[in-house]
Order: C-alpha cells, then structure tokens, then sequence
C-alpha cells in the first residue's frame, strides 16, 4: 500500500506569497490583478517558470490559457486536467484561484519527486479570466474552450477604458495563434478534471472540516441595464418634474434583493456589485446610469424565473417614472454537476487520510462549471476563514492547503491510471 504522499508547506507557501506581490495597485488593501494588466503578465509568467522548473512543457492557446503538461508514460491518452486562475477581483485575496493553481504545480512536483507511475499525462492550467472584472465576462478561457466565445466575439468585450479583449490579444501576440485549433476542446478530449479551490463560504468551518467535496456548482447570469432619464441643473430643477436616472436605479436595486430575498434559499442570490452613474456630478440629476446584475443559482428554472421578474420590475419602475431602459442578458450558465466517478475518487483519498467525506455545492462558479461541457469534473474545497472571500481579509490555512493538496494529488494519481472513469 503506497504512503500518504506529503504537500512541501513551504513551496506552496511560497508560491502563494510570491504570486500575491504581482499587484496592480500595491497602495490599495488586498492584491488587484485583472486580466492581461503588468501584475497579471508577471503572475503568468511565474508560473510559467514553475511549470518549467518541474520539467513540464508549457504552452499557451490563443485566448492565453496556459497548459504545463507532465507527460505520462503513454501520452497518447486524454490527459487528466487540474488547474484554475491567477487572476483576481479587485482588492482581492491571495488564495481565491491560486490555490487550485499552486496545488495542482505541488502535486506534480509530489508526482515527479516520488517517481509515481502515471499513464496519463497531467496539464496544469491557468485559465484565462475566470474573474468578470476587467471585460465584464467571467471564465473567458474556459468558456471559449467550450465554443461559447467565437474570436470575432472578443472584439465586443470592452474594459472601462474601452480597450477591447481582441486588442490585447493582438497586443500580446495571440491572434498569431490557431483559434480553433487551439482554444476549442471537444469530448474525449481530456479524461477527467479536479480543480481544488477555496470555498468562499463557511460550511467547512462550520463543520469543522479541512476539506469538501463539490457534487453541483451553482451558475451565473449577468444581466447588464441601462435607465436613461433627463440630465439636468441639481438647484434649479423641482422635484415633479425631474426624470432622476439613480432613483430609478435605486429603486430597482432594492427590488432585486427583495426578490432574490423571496425565495428564501442559500443558493438563490442576487447582486449589483458595479454602477456608473453619468454625469456622476453632485449638482447634476444623473441622466443615465448603467449597472450589472449577478444571478445565481443552483436552478436553471428559478434564475430564468428571477430574471424574468427582474425584467418585469425595471420594465414598471421606468414606466412609472418615465424613462426608458435597456436590459442585456449577457451570460447566462447552466449549473452543472460533478462526476460521481471522481468524486468516488475523492472520497477514497479521504477515507484513506482519515478525512471527512463532506459532499457540498458550490455557490461561486469556477472554470470547472464551463468545462464541465467536454470532460467530467470533480472540485476539492479548502475552508474560508469567517466565510470570506473577494476580500482582503480572505484566508485559508497553510495546513488546509497542504490537506487539500494531499487529497488533489492522490485524485490525479488515481485518475491518471485509470482505463475508463465508469
Ligand atoms: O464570482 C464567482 O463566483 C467567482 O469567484 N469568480
Ligand atoms: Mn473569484
Ligand atoms: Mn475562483
């Protein structure tokens, strides 16, 4: 019977700690790296020389997803994939991504170190943006592997200064790459996916517990709106006659949480995390104002539900008010649920770690929502403390990390020596 492999605590710490200084705005709590700015193309590249220094070979697609693959002894077989992002929210934390990255590098080094036999490869990846904040999309990488982001498509994403994600492509060299050749995967492509990541909930503290493992992972729908009323003089205009764009807004932002609130379950949330207010002037009535909703949820039907509802009540208030709108859908996910075969194989590592097999559901999406479109998926989660995430506070211990490790590292082995999943 094989030995419990052992993480190297101090090589996943410091990868964590080195990754959390490529930051974009040092001055500012948390670490801020969004998609393809300095901080991020430094992350990328660090982890590049990670994959290198464990004897992998590296190579990125043409949207920058980035694979490192520790060739098995018959690489003519799908690979098992782990891996997850680099990039953050803005005034983030240090673990939400980088320890699905961080770890599945650490269980390969384990892997090669210990002389493992694995038939299959094992590819590491950083997929690109699977945060929303920079061109207002999330899981961008893993989506377009999933053919749900045709190239042309790229040119329609903008950043707040307007810059589109085709153009930093091209800036970065991409667009010399195969777009379909190399973004788009298909089934049988790859045998079987885990990605570790932190919970940004609290249930394993709650519980008690170092690790979970994901069964369902709720989806997103983001809806972008726009309400347009009259721009005009803050003094001089009475109150009977104004068409105030942000009260408007206001209104239904409220509305939104009381909604989402009606349904009364864990899984069903909703959220305006992002506002422009135009002129966003003190002494002027806004005239227009432009935010995003973010849906979730675990029920395709209760968020097709909800945003019909949301709708419904932009479409009354605006009436009421008379000022027009507009009301984008612009992603709009399927909730997915993890194999049971690797989940099986998850539990067998904990079982043979005296670990707690604690099955969850994932209230944040990952890329393994969006993959799980062409290979079975499995996720490990490692507790938050307090429950906090896209925080700075965020955190989760060393010794959690290193458990959660163990438990991916054992998955992959497994996994990887296996002829089929059922
Ligand atoms: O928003 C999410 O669920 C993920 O953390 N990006
Ligand atoms: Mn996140
Ligand atoms: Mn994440």
């Amino acid at each position: 019977m094989q030995q419990n492999v052992q993480a190297n605590i101090d090589r996943v710490a410091s990868d964590i700690e080195t990754l959390a200084t490529y930051n974009s705005f040092p001055e500012n709590p948390g670490v801020s790296r969004q998609l393809f700015t300095d901080a991020e193309l430094e992350a990328r590249s660090y982890v590049k020389e990670r994959m290198r220094a464990i004897g992998m070979s590296v190579h990125e697609d043409a949207i920058g997803n980035i694979y490192g693959v520790l060739e098995g002894t018959d690489p003519s077989l799908a690979p098992v994939w782990s891996g997850s992002h680099i990039d953050t929210v803005l005034s983030g934390g240090k673990y939400d991504g980088i320890v699905g990255v961080v770890g599945a590098l650490e269980a390969c080094r384990i892997i090669r170190e210990n002389n493992i036999p694995h038939a299959r490869s094992i590819v590491v990846l950083v997929f690109t943006s699977e945060e929303c904040g920079r061109f207002g999309m999330g899981c961008i990488g893993s989506r377009a592997m999933a053919g749900h982001l045709p190239l042309e498509k790229t040119k329609e994403l903008h950043d707040d200064a307007g810059i589109s994600l085709y153009q930093e492509l091209e800036r970065l060299g991409y667009t010399k790459l195969d777009y379909n050749k190399t973004v788009l995967k298909h089934r049988g492509d790859v045998f079987a996916s885990v990605e570790l990541h932190i919970e940004q909930a609290s249930m394993l503290e709650e519980a008690g517990y170092p690790v979970g493992i994901v069964q369902a992972i709720c989806a997103p729908t983001y809806i972008c709106v726009s309400i347009t009323g009259q721009q005009k003089h803050a003094g001089s205009t009475p109150m009977d006659v104004r068409k105030d764009a942000l009260c408007a807004a206001s209104e239904v932002i409220l509305t939104v949480e009381k909604l989402a609130r009606s349904y009364q379950n864990k899984h069903t949330v909703a959220t305006v995390g992002k506002i422009q207010v135009l002129p966003n002037s003190s002494n002027v009535i806004p005239g227009q104002v432009d935010f995003m909703i973010d849906i979730r949820d675990i029920d395709e039907a209760v968020k097709t539900e909800l945003t019909q509802k949301f709708h419904d009540a932009i479409r009354s208030i605006t009436a009421a008010r008379h000022l027009e709108y507009s009301f984008d859908v612009t992603t709009d996910d399927l909730p997915c649920s993890c194999d049971e075969a690797i989940l099986d194989a998850i539990a067998d590592s904990c079982r043979k770690r005296g670990l707690p097999e604690f099955k969850m559901t994932s209230g944040a999406y990952h890329d393994s929502l969006l993959i799980s479109e062409f290979t079975p998926i499995g996720m490990i989660f490692v507790p938050s403390k307090d429950g906090v995430s896209h925080n700075p506070d965020e955190y989760t211990s060393m010794e959690e990390i290193v458990c959660g490790v163990n438990v991916l590292t054992d998955t992959l082995i497994a996994l990887s020596n296996r002829e089929t999943l059922s």
